[in-house]
């Protein structure tokens, strides 16, 4: 494909599970108690994170990183807070980048955990709470912008609801359009030429996620006119929640020409959330690997880990071992995706079941003349008995995994 093996590794990590996530679940405290999450002055904690993340990322030495506004500086009290704060730790954030060489991947706006978002930010009934949310997607937006950020990240939150009982879906629906039309707006005012990415995810926070899955966020922007202006950021694990394998996901996001990134995690079957456990799934992640490779590679995504340790994992260390093991295993998988392309059987497979299409026959079935009552006339004048096209999956597999297990 004209690149090195590494350069298809655009590996990032985020800022939320490592710096700012103390091991609190929904039945326990945090058991991580690092120290800048203890309380204390707030900019100065900012600070002590800012410099403890990236110390921790170029330790990895791994090239992006990825972070939303409220991760990197205290929320404040009011507007003019947020903003200044958040002002603040820019400019401490592109000092790092320099010293560091470390680059913005992505950055994006938490529109989920302040308890005004509690009925969702674009998609809420008050009007000043869609407001709020709007000054905070700009302040990063334009963040984002100043730091180099290749992409911008647009993840549902808490867009979604309940219970139907209260919700007129197709007002939610109308203010979620606006708010995505008036971001590609402000992209372009600005001038930000980093890609704009949604991140599907059903089944949580609310029940009914209204960014459910690739197919169903397509849907949504075609319905608005901003399809072109968008590509998906695929999680595993969000994959899993929605029914679907990761590289389902995937591949119907390339398909549909809306394939950007990937937050690279875990979804195992059993799973009923969102675990974000570090991807070591080797045999899904080379199929991952696989439909990335074929459809050339990532241009500006690549492979966020968002993934946090278990909270009985609570030494710096482990973070280590996550984050390497989470490269090891993509580097792998990657391999094994190059060796099944290397004599891509499967695509010759798949050009085979499809070959019909490209005689004669199959060409003038597909000219765009054809009517259904046509193509009766068609198959009762050639007496049509057609037998059943191979789909010979039992051999796929097998070749797949002697490539996969040796
Ligand atoms: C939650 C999502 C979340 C996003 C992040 C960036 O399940 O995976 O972590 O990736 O907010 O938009
Ligand atoms: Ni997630
Ligand atoms: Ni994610
Ligand atoms: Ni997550």
């Amino acid at each position: 494909l004209g690149k090195s093996m590494k350069d298809h590794l655009r590996f990032a990590a985020c800022y939320w599970h490592n710096m700012c996530w103390d091991g609190a679940d929904v039945f326990g405290q945090g058991t991580f108690g690092r120290p800048w999450l203890q309380p204390g002055e707030p900019m100065q904690r900012a600070m002590e994170k800012a410099d403890a993340a990236f110390d921790f990322f170029h330790k990895l030495s791994i090239p992006y990183y990825c972070f939303h506004d409220v991760d990197v500086a205290p929320e404040g009290h009011s507007i003019k807070e947020y903003t200044e704060n958040f002002a603040r730790m820019t400019d401490v954030l592109e000092a790092k980048q320099e010293e560091t060489g470390l680059k913005l991947l992505w950055g994006t706006a938490n529109l989920f955990s302040n308890p005004r978002y509690a009925a969702g930010g674009a998609t809420n009934p008050n009007p000043e709470v869609f407001s709020y949310a709007a000054t905070q997607v700009m302040q990063a937006m334009n963040a984002t912008k100043r730091l180099g950020g290749e992409n911008y990240v647009l993840w549902g939150g808490r867009e979604g609801y309940e219970t139907i009982l209260n919700t007129d879906l197709r007002q939610e629906r109308e203010q979620l359009g606006r708010f995505m039309q008036m971001v590609v707006e402000h992209k372009h005012k600005i001038g930000f030429t980093g890609t704009l990415l949604i991140e599907p995810k059903p089944q949580e926070p609310t029940k009914h996620q209204y960014d459910y899955d690739s197919a169903t966020v397509y849907g949504f922007l075609k319905q608005f006119g901003i399809e072109e202006e968008f590509k998906m950021n695929i999680e595993a694990n969000h994959a899993t929640l929605a029914g679907h394998s990761f590289h389902h996901e995937i591949a119907t996001a390339i398909s549909l020409g809306i394939f950007g990134s990937i937050d690279a995690n875990r979804g195992d079957a059993q799973n009923g959330w969102d675990t974000d456990q570090f991807p070591t799934a080797v045999d899904e992640l080379s199929l991952v690997m696989y439909e990335i490779l074929k459809s050339g590679g990532f241009q500006t995504g690549g492979l966020n880990f968002d993934c946090k340790l278990r909270r009985q994992s609570s030494s710096p260390a482990d973070l280590f071992h996550g984050h390497i093991g989470g490269m090891d295993h993509m580097a792998l998988a990657l391999k094994k995706a190059a060796a099944i392309l290397q004599n891509d059987f499967l695509a010759e497979k798949v050009a085979q079941r499809y070959a019909a299409w490209s005689l004669p026959l199959g060409q003038s079935i597909m000219s765009g003349k054809e009517s259904l009552a046509s193509l009766a006339k068609l198959a009762s004048t050639n007496n049509f008995n057609p037998q059943h096209v191979s789909g010979e999956q039992e051999l796929l597999e097998n070749k797949v995994n002697r490539i996969l297990f040796g």
